[in-house]
């Protein structure tokens, strides 16, 4: 029988999301009314934390985490896991809040978990999952960075890029967040090789990914080259503990 999860934490970091952030937390509170929620916005200039603040205070579900300026996903995603890490939270949630991850797909994530898995990835690439109005190139853009990452590293996962995922608070814990470098999508290649490396249980669930329809994508060149530089060096530093296994 799946066990219970426990108190559970969904951080949506934000920058410049003021049109998306209502929709995405109205659909989170209707989709999964006992969990909590933490947007975490690096001072958007679009007054994106004020509308939070507004949000917070109408509901007690609903906290807010303001940043100095726009630091990257990374270093937002890891302020909000120790947030949430030092307020008892058992289960923290990653997700987006321009409307690319579907509130309504969470409590599969969960109950995966439920099932055992330490991470639960909510994946574009598992039989099931789905596209919907992803430009043809960012879709091989996604496809060619996991085949990429599961070559090179051998991490046994075929969505390592996602970033609607749940994390178990113990997870986080043995995965040592204090020397996470990584700044753009090449942070949760990063925690997912850190949560393989530590023997611990990944699971994957299909999603529906859906192309945001308002605001803009922050995805770019420095992003991508950073993602390229680290996970190859990731590579090359792991292949003598590749070869030692298999010896
Ligand atoms: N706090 C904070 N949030 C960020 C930062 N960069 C991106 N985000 C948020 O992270 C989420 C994902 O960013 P997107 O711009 O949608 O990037 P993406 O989903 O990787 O790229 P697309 O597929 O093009 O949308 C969104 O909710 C952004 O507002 C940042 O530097 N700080
Ligand atoms: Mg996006």
């Amino acid at each position: 029988m799946a066990e219970s999860l426990g108190r559970v934490l969904v951080i949506v970091p934000t920058y410049n999301e003021r049109e998306n952030l209502p929709v995405t937390v109205g659909r989170l509170r209707a989709a999964v009314p006992d969990a909590h929620i933490l947007v975490a916005d690096d001072n958007s200039p679009d007054g994106t934390g004020a509308i939070a603040d507004e949000l917070a205070a109408a509901d007690d579900h609903v906290h807010v985490l303001h940043r100095a300026g726009k630091q990257g996903l990374g270093a937002a995603y890891i302020a909000g896991f120790r947030w949430g890490l030092a307020e008892g939270y058992d289960v923290l949630v990653e997700m987006d809040a321009d409307g690319s991850h579907g509130a309504e797909d969470l409590p599969r994530l969960l109950e995966a978990m439920g099932g055992g898995a330490d991470l639960v990835i909510g994946s574009r690439w598992v039989p099931g999952g789905r596209l919907v109005n992803w430009p043809r190139s960012r879709e091989a853009l996604s496809r060619g960075a996991n085949t990429y990452v599961r070559l090179l590293l051998g991490v046994p996962v075929h969505d390592a890029t996602a970033g609607f995922r749940a994390y178990r608070a113990g997870t986080l814990e043995k995965i040592d967040l204090d020397d996470v470098q990584s700044q753009g999508y090449c942070f949760q290649v990063d925690l997912t090789l850190r949560t393989v490396r530590a023997g611990l249980r990944v699971a994957e669930v299909p999603i529906t990914f859906v192309e945001r329809t308002a605001g803009a994508s922050k995805m770019s060149r420095a992003v991508f080259a950073e993602a390229l530089w680290r996970v190859t060096v990731w590579g090359l530093t792991g292949l003598p503990r590749r070869f030692a296994r298999h010896r």
